[in-house]
Parts: C-alpha cells; sequence; structure tokens
C-alpha cells in the first residue's frame, strides 16, 4: 500500500449550523468555527470537515444547495471563509467541505431554468421523464418518504428526487453537467481546501430503465435504493471526477457509500482507488429497520463487534476506512452503543478507546469529545429534521401510538446529533446568546465544555490523551498501519484488538470490558507498559497490575498495553 498524507490525520466534523453563534442570531456561522480552532488543535484535530456552508433555503440543513459558489449567508462571507482556510493553514489543520453534487436544490438556477423551459437545455441537468399511464414513472420511494418523483407542471413528466422533491437529481449522464461540477470542484480546491466529503455518492448512477419493482410498503412504493442497486458503472463516473479534480491536487476525499458491492472494495478505496477513504457505516447499519425507524434493531453487543472485527480485516491489504461513533445522520454513540450501564464518563472513554485506536482515519463528531448524548421531546413539533417528521408518520402508519413513534424518533433522529454543541453551563449552553434554531438538549448543565476542560479525569481530557497517544512518535506507525489482530475471541463482553507493527514488531493491545461483570484475561509474556487506562487505577497506570500477567478489568473498564 502506498503512503498518503492523510494516512496519520485525525478529523472531526463540524455541523456549522449548530456549532457556535458568534452574532446571537441562534445560528452557528464562521466565525464561531474560527473562533474554535486552537480547542480543536488542542484536542488533536487535523482535519476539519465542514457539513454544508453553501447558499442554501435550508429544506435539508444545507444539503440542498442553491449556489455553488456562495457562502450561506446565515453563515457568514466569502472573506470568513478564506479567513478560516488561512487560520487552519496556520495551525497545520485542513479544511475539508461537504460536496453534494447527486442533487442541487430546487431554487439553484439550473432547476429554475429547467421549469421554465421543461423541453430545453437545463431539464436535462435533471432526469425530466416522462409519466407511465399518467403516474410517475415508477414506484421509487425518496428517502425521506413519498414518490421519489415529482410532477414538472405543464408537462407529462416528472423529474427525479432520491430525497426531498425540494432536491432534484442532477443528471450525470449528461457530459456539460459533469464539467460543470468539477470546474466547481477545482475552484473550491484552488482556494486552498483540503478535500470533500463527498455526499450520497452512491446515488448518481441510475438504472435509467427506471424499473418499477415490488412494493415494500402500504404506499405501493418500493424503496428508491432498488433502482440504485439494479444500476451498472458508476465507476467511470467516480473515476472522471477523480482524474479531472481531486487527483490534480492530491486531495483528500472521504465518500459517503451505503450499498456498495463488496467486490469494488478495492475500486474505491484502494491505491488507485475513487476515493481516499469512506466511511464505515457497518455498525450503523446494523441497526437498520426493515421498514423504517418503527422497526428498527437494537445493537446486540457481539454482532457490534463482529461486524466491526469483520470491516477491520477486509480492510487490511485494500486501505483504510473512516471510523465513526456517530455524524449528523446518526444518533449519539454513547446513547446507542452503551448499554444502560455503561451510559456514564468510564462507558464513554471506553467506546472512545475502542473506536479511536482501530485501524483508519478516526472521525469525530462535534460533542462526541465531551460525550454529549441523545435528546429527548415532547413531541413531534420540538423536531426540525426533514426525515424524523416522516419516519414519525410512517411509524404512525404502521399503527404505533403517537408517544411509541416520539420513542423511535428519540431512538433514531437525525436531530439528536444536530443539537448545539454545548460549551458551558450558561444560557443555551453557551451556544448563542440569543433564541438556538433548535433547542439545546437539556443536559447541558451536567455535560459541557467548560466544565471539563479543566477537570482531570473528563471525557474531553480522556479524548485529548487519547489522540496524543494514537499520534505519538513512538506509536504512530503502529496505530497508523499496524495490523488489526482480534484478541480473546471467545471473552464474552470483552472488546480486544491488537495493533501490530509488522516492520517493528512492536505490539499494542486495546482491551474493553463492555459488560456488567469483571473479566480476568491473561497477558502475554513481556508487558512492557500501560499506556492508557480509563479508570486511571493507580495499580494500573503504575504497571503494577499487569505484571503477574493476568488483569481483571472491571465493568467498563479499558486499557491500552504496550506489549
Ligand atoms: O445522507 C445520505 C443518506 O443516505 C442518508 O439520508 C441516510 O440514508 C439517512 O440519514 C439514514 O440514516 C446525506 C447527508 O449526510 C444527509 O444529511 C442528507 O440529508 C442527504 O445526504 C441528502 O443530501
Ligand atoms: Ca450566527
Amino acid at each position: 500500500m502506498q503512503k498518503k498524507w492523510w494516512n496519520d490525520k485525525v478529523a472531526y466534523q463540524i455541523y456549522p449550523k449548530s456549532f457556535c453563534d458568534t452574532n446571537g442570531d441562534g445560528i452557528g456561522d464562521l466565525r464561531g468555527v474560527i473562533s474554535k480552532l486552537d480547542y480543536l488543535k488542542e484536542l488533536g484535530i487535523d482535519i476539519v470537515w465542514l457539513s454544508p456552508i453553501y447558499q442554501s433555503p435550508f429544506v435539508d440543513q444545507g444539503y440542498d444547495i442553491s449556489d455553488y459558489y456562495k457562502i450561506a449567508e446565515e453563515f457568514g462571507t466569502m472573506e470568513e471563509f478564506d479567513e478560516l482556510l488561512a487560520e487552519a493553514k496556520k495551525r497545520d489543520m485542513y479544511i475539508v467541505m461537504d460536496l453534494v453534487v447527486n442533487h442541487c436544490s430546487d431554487k439553484h438556477e439550473w432547476f429554475q431554468k429547467a421549469l421554465e423551459d421543461p423541453d430545453g437545455e437545463y431539464a436535462d441537468y435533471f432526469y425530466f421523464v416522462k409519466g407511465k399511464d399518467g403516474k410517475a414513472p415508477s414506484n421509487a420511494r425518496g428517502y425521506f418518504g413519498g414518490s421519489a418523483w415529482e410532477p414538472v407542471p405543464g408537462t407529462d413528466k416528472y423529474y427525479l428526487h432520491m430525497f426531498a422533491k425540494e432536491q432534484p437529481d442532477l443528471n450525470w449522464e449528461n457530459p456539460t453537467v459533469r464539467q460543470k461540477i468539477y470546474e466547481m470542484v477545482n475552484w473550491w480546491l484552488d482556494k486552498g481546501l483540503a478535500g470533500f466529503r463527498i455526499d450520497a455518492i452512491i446515488n448518481i448512477k441510475k438504472d435509467l430503465a427506471f424499473p418499477s419493482f415490488e412494493p415494500d410498503g402500504p404506499d405501493g412504493l418500493v424503496s428508491g435504493v432498488k433502482m440504485i442497486e439494479s444500476a451498472q458503472g458508476i465507476g467511470e463516473f467516480l473515476e472522471e471526477l477523480k482524474q479531472e479534480t481531486f487527483e490534480k491536487y492530491d486531495a483528500f476525499t472521504v465518500g459517503e457509500v451505503f450499498n456498495m458491492k463488496e467486490e469494488e472494495l478495492a475500486e474505491f478505496v484502494g491505491d488507485d482507488g475513487h476515493f481516499s477513504t469512506m466511511f464505515d457505516f457497518s455498525a450503523h447499519e446494523l441497526t437498520f429497520g426493515e421498514h423504517g425507524w418503527y422497526d428498527a434493531k437494537p445493537i446486540e453487543f457481539n454482532s457490534w463487534k463482529d461486524i466491526i472485527f469483520t470491516s477491520q480485516k477486509k480492510m487490511e491489504n485494500v486501505g483504510f476506512l473512516a471510523n465513526i461513533i456517530e455524524n449528523h445522520d446518526e444518533p449519539r454513540g454513547a446513547s446507542r452503543y452503551l448499554q444502560e450501564h455503561a451510559q456514564n464518563d468510564k462507558g464513554k472513554k471506553m467506546l472512545a478507546t475502542t473506536s479511536v485506536l482501530l485501524r483508519g482515519i478516526p472521525f469525530l463528531f462535534q460533542g462526541q469529545e465531551i460525550g454529549m448524548t441523545n435528546c429527548k421531546r415532547e413531541h413531534i413539533s420540538e423536531y426540525n429534521d426533514i426525515n424524523t417528521i416522516d419516519q414519525y408518520q410512517v411509524a404512525l402508519e404502521a399503527g404505533l401510538s403517537e408517544e411509541e413513534a416520539l420513542k423511535c424518533c428519540y431512538e433514531n433522529s437525525r436531530d439528536n446529533a444536530r443539537t448545539p454543541m454545548q460549551w458551558s453551563d450558561g444560557d443555551n449552553a453557551g451556544f448563542t446568546t440569543g433564541t438556538p434554531w433548535l433547542a439545546v438538549n437539556a443536559n447541558y448543565k451536567q455535560i459541557n465544555v467548560a466544565e471539563q476542560e479543566n477537570r482531570e479525569d473528563s471525557v474531553l481530557n480522556y479524548y485529548r490523551e487519547l489522540i496524543a497517544l494514537r499520534k505519538k512518535e513512538e506509536y504512530k506507525d503502529t496505530f497508523t498501519y499496524g495490523e488489526f489482530v482480534p484478541a480473546y475471541e471467545t471473552e464474552k463482553d470483552l472488546f480486544a484488538y491488537m495493533r501490530v507493527d509488522k516492520e517493528s514488531g512492536q505490539k499494542i493491545l486495546i482491551a474493553a470490558n463492555f459488560g456488567k461483570e469483571p473479566c480476568t484475561i491473561t497477558l502475554e509474556d513481556g508487558v512492557k507498559q500501560v499506556l492508557l487506562s480509563n479508570l486511571a487505577k493507580e495499580e494500573m497506570v503504575s504497571g503494577e497490575a499487569v505484571k503477574n500477567h493476568k488483569i481483571t478489568l472491571e465493568s467498563c473498564e479499558s486499557v491500552v498495553i504496550l506489549l
């Protein structure tokens, strides 16, 4: 495997709208991001990914872009963005933007022109397709519910939208569209951007026959994913995109890829892959309900561990995945992956340890470093997310009570991660002096940066130590390139693996007890040092505990040991 500049980096996702508001309008902004760069630097972050900051009507929180060349005025100005780039550079940090090019906003000039002249040039920027027997071309359902087709007013045509109807899909089959996208990507890279996180990219290749399938719900529709899965040849688009843009700049790219065909792994993220890396969503996919959030499955420890181990192993000679426990589309990792007995600081540190030291690029999501959790709401009207509103309806239609449907949202809503960042125990968690666009999580009095900043045993300080350990000169190669070797696999409730550097022979064991009962393991001969311990018990830190080559991990205890 070829070594690349980003291999040993640690990344952090900012959801700008909820990160830090500096002008009191209740919306996070670029000034806010700039003001927190030192905080991120101290945490050990190299790469900062910003969720979309382009001009947008915000129907889907900026994932509906109306002008790719403008900064949303809610967030600030292009000058401020340039300042952010410069400030990041000063600190040896890299800014990565979100690239949303499967679709744009219906308010984008291209779409407006297409509507004006549905037989003209711009109609071909989108999928304007004739209906069948007065109905939509197919029974595909959009990700946010309802038909993926919307009538084009005054015609017998429909336009395709995999997401909301305000997010028309761009026609990648049209070479002019592709050229315009490449131009735009290069324009941003020319500014000094380090790369992109690439949104919903698997959707860009459609099955142009637009077949209908057996319905999978009472609405008579079928998940749009079916149509995407029956499409062939996405690789050509992705290769062209890479060659025309990223490759010329040695940019870092991370794909948001669902439903990839297993045999395409190397094509996607191998040495000459379409992307530098892509997110490992395998754990998250475990909970996918067959019909929606209402039949989502709870996380079961062993399958969770297995699936992470499996994806670690399959990547071994291929490349790197980007490891996450949460993002802006997911519930909070601490609420999702930790059982009740572990939903505390110990558990959060343990989860951090197992995740950050995996092979791959760690991506933290804002607030993860202080252990932010899911957010309880009393009524569906307190949610903002378009997906949540739809899934609530789906749950009701499936016969759930309002209370039950609300519980599904509590467990799955994308708004769980989108509540404002908890900076302090002051008004609105120190996020804004105004009214936040989305209410803060009531637990900000207990969970906030200010409180954790100076408390030695806080989750925040643990994350700092953990990331520093990963980057420490002596261990960096092992944590970056070292092999992933499962350990103590028969110990129930134990999440343990070794990172092994084949060249130097360095071996580091990571072991975490997710269970309620203590767990004793025998260590190999030649234990050298305890590098990190989440409980910081005296005998563990001093190395006394490992002397006999046997250690007992109590519930929620994790250790990192140099062997
Ligand atoms: O998400 C794409 C996507 O597939 C998600 O909608 C996912 O299916 C869903 O969240 C289930 O967990 C990306 C963005 O991350 C998301 O925020 C956008 O809403 C979406 O694309 C459309 O741009
Ligand atoms: Ca603001």
